[in-house]
């Protein structure tokens, strides 16, 4: 963002402010105006002008510095200004973090039920769930064996859009397949007392099956069309890490599929006879973030890079994110990988990217006005940095990066809106709710 443009985002702010004594009929004609004069100011392209000036308010970006301080493992040069190690936020709105729930055991995900509960998956091959209030309610049996171990086991699951009336669930999880083990999303029904899932069925593959414990993904999560987005890996090993960038295979890849499975209408790849219809997107490493942005209701995906490198990115049908060619992160080992280019024509630029790593796991928009500053702030959970993530974003740009949790020492695993407050789960097993304080 330029300065020039941040003046501006700050005339919108005192304007905005003041004209919340007018009526509101008023207030939403101006405030139409207020954004198109932001907008036009702005350099950047507005897609989502709604957004604009919601978001920013009592978000200063100019006080504190990048929280990232540590040397970067690679000496490459971001494609743009902003790209990483942008400026420091600080939340000034008071809130609360309690430990509502300790010993669940590995947990996996965490998302809300339509009445309020906690849907917790655990990698062991079950699911919980516990009351908005941390207590416990109910263990969920009867999911298809998992392929438990390193990073597979029971991993995401979502809701069908009309749950409150089917009692449909959707999981993903590690399968044994064939003579190796792959990523597959299964449904099934949730019985009458929430206590077993019934008539459990695998809707989805992403073949090949190969040997590897790594790089499952995932990440599910419905459009509002009712098709189901997922997430994959490219498993880590040497045969999966290519197959990231060819069509005909399952692997390092986001899918949107039906409720059975079969590849959503309008798919990028349908007339491509030799490419997976089921395939969204690709060049993907390691997804196991993904969620909708409340306002553009674009797909926003974040993950794993190796050593350094971890991405953000907005996901559009049909594009190409690179992996393996391009990429912010070296080997594990330090070496340089592949061209060791950063940028190619045909390959999207990451919005944001960290070195050293965030390692994000869930990830979740803000989506309501209760800690007002937080509005359509993406929240994403670190493992190895053991924080959560909050990033500030105007059209479609990180411009503020503050670290919450920190105090907390553990690997955020999954986070979860709901009613104006979050909910993550640990590695440790705890389950914490992050409030504001009245
Ligand atoms: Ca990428």
């Amino acid at each position: 963002m330029t300065e020039g443009s941040r003046k501006k985002i700050l005339i919108v702010i005192f304007t905005i402010n003041k004209i919340k004594l007018m009526q509101a009929k008023t207030f939403l004609c101006l405030s139409g105006i207020l954004v198109s004069f932001y907008a036009a100011g702005c350099n950047n392209n507005v897609s989502a002008s709604t957004e604009t000036a919601e978001t920013v308010i009592n978000v200063d970006t100019t006080k504190f510095p990048p929280v990232e301080t540590r040397n970067a493992n690679a000496d490459y040069s971001p494609a743009f200004k902003g790209q990483t190690r942008i400026a420091g936020v600080k939340t000034t709105t008071a809130y609360k973090v309690d430990k509502i729930a300790e010993k669940i055991g590995r947990p996996w995900a965490v998302i809300p039920m339509p009445d309020g509960k906690l849907l917790i998956t655990e990698k062991k091959g079950f699911m919980l769930i516990h009351n908005a209030d941390g207590t416990f309610a109910k263990k969920i049996t009867g999911f298809p064996e998992v392929d438990a171990g390193g990073q597979g086991g029971l991993l995401d699951v979502a809701l069908d859009p009309d749950f409150s009336k089917n009692k449909m669930i959707y999981w993903s999880f590690s399968e044994k397949y064939g003579k190796g083990n792959l990523m597959a999303v299964a449904k099934g029904r949730l019985n009458e007392d929430a206590s077993k899932v019934e008539n459990p069925v695998v809707i989805f593959r992403a073949t090949p099956a190969l040997s590897s414990s790594l790089h499952f993904g995932s990440r599910l999560i419905f459009d509002k069309d009712g098709n189901l987005f997922v997430g994959t890996g490219e498993r880590s090993v040497s045969e999966g890490r290519p197959q990231a960038q060819l069509l005909n295979s399952g692997l390092g890849k986001i899918f949107k599929i039906t409720k059975e499975g079969k590849a959503a209408p309008g798919n990028p790849f349908l007339k491509d006879a030799n490419a997976m219809p089921e395939i969204y997107a690709y060049g993907i490493r390691n997804a196991q973030s993904l969620d909708i942005h409340p306002v553009t209701g674009e797909l926003w995906e974040a993950e794993f890079g190796p050593r350094g490198g971890d991405e953000l990115n907005i996901i559009k049908a049909g594009k190409n994110y690179g992996w393996p060619v391009i990429t912010y992160g070296l080997e594990y080992s330090g070496q340089k990988i592949g061209a060791a280019i950063q940028q190619k024509a045909g390959m999207e630029q990451p919005i944001y990217y960290w070195d050293p790593v965030l390692s994000p796991s869930g990830m979740v928009f803000y989506k309501g006005n209760t800690i007002p500053e937080w509005k359509n702030n993406l929240f994403i959970c670190g493992l190895n940095s053991i924080h959560i993530a909050r990033l500030v974003i105007v059209n479609n740009k990180v411009v503020g990066e503050e670290k919450l949790l920190e105090d907390k020492k553990e690997r955020f695993r999954d986070v979860a809106y709901n009613n104006g407050m979050l909910y993550t789960v640990t590695d440790d097993g705890n389950l914490y709710r992050i409030s504001k304080k009245l």
